[in-house]
């Protein structure tokens, strides 16, 4: 058993004051805006999240590795980048946050980040990161659970799938004025999927709020599934019948399926999947199925020929 399940969370650690009055602190950064919404982070705050159950045995990455070794296109393709142009672009001027909930709910609208996080008691969760690109990390994130927050908008029997996308904002993404990519950048899940108790949307890392090359200042994170269907800096979320047409399916779409569970015997044309490099470690290991989580979530896929349905 690779991640210890204990018992719930208990109510004495999540009304812990320290936590409360970190979480103070974090909703304070929102004041300027005229809706409830917090200002984009220039640079971290502290943001603590009662320690959860949900944590890997397994050292975590260094800080500076996952904050300076980034996949996110919207700043450029190289693993530095992100962490190099978000200084000078993202974080100038702050801006509120706000995001769009739609499609097939009964409570579609608009909200700012704050009362987005409000009611939901942060955590911190230690995950596995494995990118299809067949390195890894181990990450201690600060989040709420996305099950928590999607019920809040009432999806009704229609709502199969949910469809997540970024912002589109060349001001602050300098990688949007080419067309690297379909702007904006979507991904999806299935709804069971999405209501996974490990799946999570994740607005801190190492006890401080994301920085921008991580995500800031809300991303997805989805531990047994490879690293880019952890969409970052979420504006929209909207429920569907049908499944969303990803980034990466578009394209290539020989490359990558909308699943995308980690696969060791379910090879990427460009990468072999069976071992990984531990970003700060020197031998590969083996890739585990769906990243060391077959455990929890293999259930979810029960009868589907995975190496189709990739
Ligand atoms: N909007 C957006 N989200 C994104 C990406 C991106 O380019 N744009 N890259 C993905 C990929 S390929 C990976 S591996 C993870 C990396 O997350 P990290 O840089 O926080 O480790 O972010 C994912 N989320
Ligand atoms: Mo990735």
């Amino acid at each position: 058993m690779l991640i210890r399940m204990g018992p719930d969370i208990r109510e004495s650690e999540v009304t812990d004051k320290g936590l409360w009055l970190d979480r103070r602190r974090f909703l304070a950064m929102g004041a300027a805006g005229a809706v409830a919404a917090s200002a984009f982070p220039v640079g971290a705050s502290p943001l603590t999240g009662a320690k959860s159950a949900y944590k890997v045995d397994e050292t975590p990455t260094p800080m500076k590795d996952v904050t300076t070794y980034n996949n996110f296109y919207e700043f450029g393709t190289d693993k530095s980048d992100p962490a190099q142009l978000a200084p000078s672009y993202f974080g100038k001027p702050a801006k509120p946050w706000t995001l769009a909930i739609s499609g097939e709910c009964a409570k579609p609208g608009t909200i700012g980040l704050e009362d987005l996080i409000k009611p939901h008691a942060l955590e911190e969760r230690i995950y596995r990161m494995r990118c299809v690109e067949a390195w890894s990390m181990v990450i201690p994130w600060v989040g709420i659970p996305l099950a928590d927050v999607l019920k809040r908008f009432e999806p009704n029997s229609k709502a199969k799938f949910v469809e997540f996308t970024t912002l589109v904002d060349p001001e602050r993404f300098p990688g949007q004025r080419s067309r690297l990519l379909d702007w904006p950048y979507i991904e999806g899940l299935r709804m069971d999927e999405a209501m996974h108790p490990l799946t999570l949307l994740a607005v801190g890392l190492y006890g401080e709020t994301l920085l921008p090359q991580n995500g800031a200042p809300i991303r997805l994170v989805v531990p047994w599934k490879y690293g880019f269907k952890g969409i970052k800096s979420i504006v929209s979320i909207r429920f569907t019948e049908t499944p969303a047409r990803s980034t990466w399916m578009k394209s290539a779409p020989r490359e990558y399926g909308f699943y995308a569970n980690v696969n060791p015997k379910v090879d990427h044309p460009r990468w072999s999947q069976a071992k990984e490099r531990r970003i700060g470690e020197f031998l590969k290991r083996d890739t585990l199925p769906f990243n060391g989580y077959a455990e929890q979530v293999a259930s979810l896929y029960a009868g589907m020929d995975l190496a189709v349905n990739y």
